[in-house]
């Protein structure tokens, strides 16, 4: 656990939280609020529009999710990614050399899987995103899986979503899943405290300057306008200076599941996981089937292809 409570009862990260090579300071980093889903779908809603994400506890059974992390782990061991020796579920990482051509092939195989479609498209999950969603709930067939290796510089930049997805409607939700416990020095990710509001306004920005750009360029997160690949910046630290804001991070468990508004900024930060364990996550999108589906994210995901 990275978040214990300190001699007077109150919620503490026990390590700092890094990426690309800076720390975020302890000021500027704050605690994820958690949602029971047995409050109800109204309440959940209600919180996601207020707080730009909802990070439900357990609402998924924590031994299938740990199950699929084993299988996952299963497929992946050729690669040299996974040490010998241990339950595969545990995820623990080689110290030795990875087939990276190898690994990339297999991922790209593990996102087409049935196995992994049925995880994405689980009776509880779906039954949920209805009822969130208000109607039919419509998963967009790109979906991604990620492994982080501990002790490496991988950590997803600060971004929001819509960059990515600006080829439909705005009223998508991420959905992001941990496949395994993901304390928050694995390197889980860190929403930028009230950002979905700055997210907007950035977006609205980016509209009203995107008149020069071809109707391609102007969906596409790859233009002469945007940071290379989308990204707002890598420097956390940084960001939350410039907006006066904190990072909130998590311990996150099998079992959670966190929505995140399209416009809220998020990252990750660097695994350091003193057991060196992956860390195994998933983000796959939803919308209301009746609203304009983006179509560049009607393919699976293929590595390289400029979403
Ligand atoms: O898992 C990650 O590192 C990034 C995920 C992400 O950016 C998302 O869920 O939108």
């Amino acid at each position: 656990m990275s978040i214990v409570a300190n001699a007077a009862g109150v919620e503490v990260m026990q390590s700092p939280l890094a990426a690309h090579g800076k720390t975020i300071p302890a000021e500027r980093l704050g605690l994820l609020t958690q949602t029971d889903p047995a409050i109800g779908i109204r309440a959940i809603r209600r919180r996601y529009e207020e707080d730009g994400y909802v990070w439900l506890k357990g609402l998924l059974p924590r031994a299938e999710v740990i199950d699929f992390r084993r299988w996952v782990f299963a497929r992946l061991a050729d690669t040299g990614l996974l040490a010998p020796g241990y339950d595969l579920a545990l995820g623990i990482a080689a110290v030795g050399s990875v087939d990276w051509n190898l690994a990339n092939r297999m991922m790209m195989s593990l996102v087409r899987s049935a196995a992994y479609e049925g995880f994405c498209a689980q009776p509880k999950l779906v039954r949920f995103m209805d009822a969130f969603l208000q109607g039919i709930s419509y998963l967009h067939k790109r979906k991604l899986m990620r492994y982080v290796q501990p002790g490496t510089a991988m950590a997803t930049p600060a971004h929001y979503d819509l960059v990515y997805l600006r080829g439909g409607t705005s009223r998508l939700v991420t959905a992001w899943i941990p496949i395994g416990d993901i304390p928050a020095e694995m390197g889980g990710l860190v929403y930028l405290e009230g950002s979905h509001a700055l997210g907007r306004r950035m977006e609205a920005d980016f509209q009203a300057n995107s008149g020069t750009l071809s109707p391609e360029e102007r969906i596409s997160a790859y233009n002469s306008q945007m940071a290379e690949g989308g990204w707002i910046s890598k420097d956390l630290p940084d960001i939350a200076e410039r907006f006066n804001a904190r990072w909130l991070a998590a311990d996150y468990e099998a079992g959670d599941v966190v929505l995140h508004s399209p416009y809220i900024i998020h990252a990750a930060t660097n695994n350091e996981d003193r057991t060196r364990r992956l860390r195994l996550s998933t983000d796959i999108r939803y919308q209301n089937v009746d609203d304009e589906i983006d179509a560049r994210w009607s393919n699976h995901w293929s590595l390289g292809d400029m979403l």
